[in-house]
């Protein structure tokens, strides 16, 4: 897959989940990942399950929650280093989930394609207010490097923005993802269709 891939951003968005995530998928979006840290578990399945409906026709992501994952019928989850490690994910999901991993360097890049995840989030690439624990920048070196060293989709994000999005995607990202630079916007699809249109090539196969 080639292009923007969506991630709920409630704390920031103007206009809340629902409407962000209907904007993405009218902008053509092929990933929607549900991120939401904060709030009731019974609030949560009830946003994911409306978020699901939204996006019956792409593929739906949930960020950390497994439970909550199998509970809507996602497509699959993304894990961070320290959820639920891999395998036990997969034992959870079965065989035909979606499991993303994020990675902060070489060694994570090369365990997660080991352990047999679908994609790699590699993050932070640039400093990032919105996620507090997100470590320190990895700039686009290392993506390049993870790009020549794994052979999977790779998921560029934190602190991205349009200005600096062609050097991601130039480093060998496929997938960038953008959440302060999309919903703090007023029009969160024309925000998304500029990031679509930096790729030059975009495939709608997902991963
Ligand atoms: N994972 C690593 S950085 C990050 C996440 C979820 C936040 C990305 O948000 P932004 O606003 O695009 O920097
Ligand atoms: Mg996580």
């Amino acid at each position: 897959m080639k292009g923007y891939y969506f991630i709920t951003g409630a704390v920031l968005s103007r206009a809340g989940n629902l409407s962000d995530v209907a904007a993405a998928v009218a902008a053509g979006v092929r990933v929607v990942q549900y991120r939401q840290k904060q709030g009731r578990t019974r609030d949560l399945v009830a946003e994911a399950r409306q978020l699901r409906q939204l996006c019956r026709h792409i593929r739906f992501l949930v960020n950390d929650r497994v439970d909550l994952a199998l509970e809507v019928g996602a497509d699959g989850v993304h894990l961070g280093q320290e959820d639920l490690p891999y395998p036990e994910a997969r034992r959870l999901l079965g065989p035909e989930k979606i499991i993303g991993v994020t990675v902060h360097n070489v060694a994570e890049a090369l365990a997660a394609q080991a352990a047999g995840a679908d994609y790699l989030g590699v993050s932070p690439i640039f400093s990032t207010a919105t996620k507090a624990d997100a470590g320190a920048p990895t700039g686009v070196e290392l993506l390049a490097e993870i790009r020549r060293r794994v052979s999977l989709p790779l998921v560029a994000i934190g602190g991205i923005t349009l200005a600096n999005a062609p050097a991601v995607i130039a480093a060998g990202a496929d997938v960038v993802c953008a959440i302060a630079a999309v919903v703090t916007k007023t029009d969160v699809k024309s925000e998304i269709d500029k990031f679509q249109r930096l790729f030059q090539y975009r495939d709608q196969n997902v991963f």
